[in-house]
């Protein structure tokens, strides 16, 4: 975002620690976000698109807010849904993938200009969670958190019903790997990329709506793409 200098550094520094390859090879290019997120992903011998991720190309680049790209593994990975809900809720990955899935293809859009065309995911409706758990009436907004312990998002009621907000665990036909917000995520997936909150841990329903992490720096709380952040790309 203006945010290169925000969005990436941090995480991009800390797995060149890692590799003792330095700040020197920050310089190297654009290339390089997404090359590092293909490594954050593949530190994780859990992480199944780790290897897949290190072939060149696909318009990703990864992004991370906090120091490093963290990581839950599937089989001890929560999410929850609270606040004024009948009855909270805690899944597991496993309760995700037996609820009613749905697939969506849609062009990933981050506000900084880079797009990735074509993304296909899956998951669950956000509107099934919050029926699941009962989001009590005249409530007025969603908040998402991230397991980062840094980044939030939030939704009015009517944009988290819609039918392409989805709640994923499954990306190009795998399982969401660490660079990209695994297990699970967020994608909403009509507005600009920092909507869709990675590493997603809780969704908690709210009367007022609570702007999010890149919303406090300034980006519109209404994110459509082609229409909010003062650009004009497409919508897909
Ligand atoms: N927790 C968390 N979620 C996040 C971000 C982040 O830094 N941390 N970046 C956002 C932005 S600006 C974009 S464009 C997308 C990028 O998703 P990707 O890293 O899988 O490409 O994630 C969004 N969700
Ligand atoms: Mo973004």
């Amino acid at each position: 975002m203006s945010s290169e200098a925000q969005g990436t550094p941090i995480g991009r520094r800390v797995v060149l620690g890692l590799l003792g390859l330095g700040g020197a090879s920050v310089a190297a290019g654009p290339w390089i976000s997404r090359w590092l997120g293909d490594v954050a992903g593949a530190l994780s011998p859990h992480d199944p698109t780790g290897l897949s991720a290190l072939i060149p190309g696909t318009g990703w680049r990864y992004y991370t807010v906090t120091s490093g790209f963290p990581y839950e593994a599937p089989a001890k990975y929560h999410l929850t849904v609270t606040g004024n809900v009948d009855h909270e809720l805690t899944l597991t990955t496993a309760d995700l993938q037996a609820m009613p899935r749905t697939k969506l293809t849609r062009d990933f859009q981050c506000v900084t200009g880079w797009r990735v065309p074509n993304v296909h995911w899956e998951g669950v409706r956000l509107a099934a969670l919050l029926d699941r758990a009962g989001a009590q009436a005249g409530q007025q907004a969603v908040t998402f958190t991230s397991y980062d312990g840094t980044y939030t998002e939030s939704l009015t009621m009517a944009q988290a019903r819609r039918d392409d907000v989805l709640v994923v665990d499954t990306l190009d036909g795998r399982p969401i790997g660490r660079a990209h917000g695994g297990p699970v995520r967020l994608l909403v997936a009509p507005m600009y990329g920092y909507k869709s909150c990675k590493w997603l841990s809780s969704i908690e329903v709210t009367d007022r709506l609570v702007p999010g992490y890149w919303e406090g720096f300034g980006y519109d709380q209404n994110a459509w793409v082609g229409r909010s952040n003062g650009r004009t790309d497409a919508p897909t």
